[in-house]
């Protein structure tokens, strides 16, 4: 028999006043309910008298089959896991909106870009590609932007990636590329990265992939936030106006926070002491009303500027550069609600690249070709069959429909006897096909040999590999160089680094030189042999860098504030006032996470204890201790580690006189510019005006 407990002798200060707590005969606790507290019952609505126990016979002896409870509660959980995503299994989702500019109806007939204003619901789900579900957010990967927007003419989804070009110019190639890229068969790992002999032997034969291993061996694969990354719907479609006329159009989304991005020895840091940095962070921004927002873009063009054009438009290795064809804003995304439930809405959302709506349309890029096919077939085994839409983050917010009926788990379930048509049931026979409303295909005139072939238009593999580099800041130049010597440093195989370096003979002769040279290749190799030559000619396209498009403020940035007792109130207190003046957000770190009393003797609850509150995870930091805890951190390696992570990150820091010891044992002998000495309130304000160029690149130190 149970016995009654109250609630505070339960421990449990979260629980409801109608529930009474218990205790069982073997010491187990029973909550049951009373009041507003519903009784708990069975997927099938029958009451549950105990939920601790299953019915045995005897207190020590067997368990029966008879207990439907248990073996209910037991199949269910059994069954909880779908399979994850064969790509971009790793992903976080949100709610938002997105709002349009100005009417485009000259441009599209979509009904999104009709009216000034309008507002259409949108779920947005963000990824990495190579990991597993439970891989760490910092790997060095491409990120999936994957956008529905749930229009009134129904859904469209535009599942772009962090990057504006592809690896592969034929959907025939995805799974050789994925295999490559995924942990090798035999041993099954490495698990989400590319850096192994598998990858790199595939590249280095696939020559089409050099000007998006640019892309990858840049920062852009470690952005520092969703919030602070960019979106490319990478292939060209069609916007098509009501008189059936197409216009070409590339689609991009520009974040409004700026770009920014983490450097390598960061990210591998970031993936020890918080393996979900990218969720807590877009989570975390929602939550505090800094809700995130990107411009909606396009860069459009006829027909004429494709023909001369020194690329094919059809090739998704290849981009636009914007100082060809500008991007226009049209509209923006705002991300202003998390979801509710992260199976129901971030796991169970089903993109498709077949999803257009009247007004946009396809290409015959073969890549999106390939695509189209793809996703419905990947979502049919992974929700378990056709009737996903159900789902409430797949259903259309306008009405369906249509005669498909049945089938696993069918929801959406029609009345009367018309589930054909044409039929003769009148008004009870349900809908009809509308010529003027519905899904009008271009009609583009296609004609050819039927073969398997690649366009020559395709061949150039080299030209806008070398455009992306030489449009980079030194800087950026040379983490592009790092990350390449240490993919390669982690190929075992010395003729795959060999042929890599031979393929970026033909993009930058100073680059080659570095990779060859960090690796230690005995000689330098000939050339790769290129279908076309690279072409000298492309002007650097400053819109590919990542450093030349930052944030014009820190707002929506970290500054991890490292007190302890007897921190100076006042300066704390400006330092505080300062942070929230930008935008930007305080994070306190201290020695234990009860907090500190400063030199006032007021107490400040701290976010994290030191331990788990690592510099890596901040954008700049300052150390604000009294003289006496300067001298106990000092001691401790976390607090050391703190700071020489900063300096080697290249972070604006701010400190206070009284932290010279901790300087000194963190082993700091300069103190250059991007440390700002704070006295007064107007030093807080300077440390912030200097937090807004994000780094402080000058800093001395070989940079690998
Ligand atoms: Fe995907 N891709 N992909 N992909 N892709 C999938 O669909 C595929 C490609 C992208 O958050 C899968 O629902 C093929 C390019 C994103 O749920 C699958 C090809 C781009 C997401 C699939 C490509 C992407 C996916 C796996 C070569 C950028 C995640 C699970 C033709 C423009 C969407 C799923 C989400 C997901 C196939 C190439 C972006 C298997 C065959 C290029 C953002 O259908």
């Amino acid at each position: 028999m149970a016995k009654k407990r109250n609630a505070t002798d339960a421990g449990n200060p979260a629980q409801s006043d109608d529930a009474e707590t218990n205790v069982g005969s073997g010491g187990e606790i029973h909550q049951t309910s009373g009041g507003d507290t519903p009784p708990l019952t069975t997927q099938q609505g029958i009451p549950v008298a105990d939920d601790q126990n299953s019915l045995r016979v005897g207190p020590r002896g067997p368990t029966t089959l008879e207990d439907f409870h248990l073996r209910e509660k037991i199949f269910h959980f059994d069954h909880e896991r779908i399979p994850e995503r064969v790509v971009h299994a790793r992903g976080f989702g949100a709610h938002g909106y997105f709002e349009n500019y100005a009417s485009l109806a000259d441009t599209t007939r979509a009904d999104l870009f009709q009216r000034a204003g309008e507002k259409t619901p949108a779920f947005v789900r963000f990824s990495t590609v190579a990991g597993s579900r439970g891989s760490p957010d910092l790997a060095r990967d491409v990120r999936g932007f994957a956008v529905k927007l749930y229009t009134k003419e129904g859904n469209w989804d535009i599942v772009g990636n962090n990057i504006p070009v592809f690896f592969i110019q034929d959907a025939i190639k995805f799974p050789d590329l994925i295999h490559a890229a995924k942990p090798e068969p035999d041993r099954g790992f490495p698990q989400a990265q590319t850096a192994h002999d598998n990858f790199w032997d595939f590249i280095s034969l696939t020559p089409e992939s050099m000007h998006m291993i640019m892309w990858i061996m840049s920062d852009r694969t470690l952005p520092r936030s969703f919030r602070f990354m960019e979106g490319f719907g990478v292939h060209t479609f069609r916007l098509v106006n009501a008189a059936g006329k197409s216009t070409f159009v590339k689609f991009h989304w520009k974040p409004k926070q700026g770009l920014q991005s983490v450097v390598w020895n960061e990210a591998v840091k970031i993936n020890g002491a918080d393996p979900d940095f990218h969720r807590r962070d877009l989570w975390s921004a929602i939550e505090a009303g800094d809700f995130p927002e990107w411009e909606l873009g396009v860069q459009l063009f006829d027909d004429a500027f494709a023909d001369k054009f020194a690329f094919d438009i059809l090739d998704a290795t290849k981009l636009i550069p914007e100082e060809e064809v500008p991007v226009v804003p049209i509209g923006r995304l705002v991300l202003d609600r998390r979801v509710d439930n992260f199976f129901a809405e971030t796991e169970q959302v089903a993109f498709c690249t077949q999803n257009v709506v009247p007004g946009i349309d396809f290409t015959n890029d073969p890549l999106l070709q390939g695509r189209n096919f793809s996703y419905l077939d990947t979502q049919i085994k992974r929700l378990g069959g056709p009737n996903f839409t159900h789902i409430p983050i797949n259903a259309p917010k306008c009405p369906v429909m249509n005669f498909q009926q049945d089938g696993h788990m069918a929801m959406r379930n029609p009345t009367g006897r018309a589930n054909y048509e044409p039929n003769s049931w009148g008004a009870n026979g349900g809908p009809r096909e509308s010529p003027e409303k519905g899904f009008q295909s271009f009609p583009s005139t296609e004609e050819g040999t039927k073969q398997r072939v690649r366009s020559e238009t395709f061949a150039d593999h080299y030209s806008q590999a070398r455009q992306f580099y030489i449009s980079q800041t030194p800087i950026e130049q040379t983490h592009i160089a790092n990350a390449l010597t240490f993919e390669l440093s982690k190929v075992m195989t010395v003729a795959i680094r060999e042929r890599m370096v031979s393929h970026l003979l033909n993009i930058d002769g100073e680059l080659a030189a570095q990779v060859a040279k960090g690796l230690r290749l005995k000689d330098m190799p000939a050339p790769a042999v290129a279908a076309r030559p690279t072409r000298q000619d492309l002007k650097p396209s400053p819109s590919l860098g990542i450093i030349g498009n930052g944030p014009k403020s820190f707002a929506g940035r970290k500054v991890g504030v490292l007190v302890t007792d007897g921190v100076d109130a006042k300066l704390f207190a400006a330092l505080l006032k300062s942070i929230k003046a930008e935008g930007a957000v305080l994070k306190l770190i201290a020695p234990e996470v009860g907090g500190v009393v400063d030199s006032d003797g007021t107490h400040h609850a701290a976010d994290e204890k030191l331990e788990g509150g690592p510099s890596v995870l901040f954008d700049a930091i300052a150390l604000l201790p009294s003289t006496e805890g300067a001298k106990l951190l000092a001691t401790f390696p976390a607090a050391r580690d703190f700071l020489a992570d900063a300096v080697a990150h290249r972070k604006f820091i701010a400190h206070v006189e009284a932290s010279a010891p901790l300087l000194e044992k963190a082993g700091v002998a300069d103190v250059d510019q991007g440390f700002i000495m704070l006295k007064t309130a107007k030093d807080c304000e300077k440390f912030i005006e200097e937090c807004r160029k994000l780094r402080f690149w000058d800093r001395a130190g070989a940079e690998r």
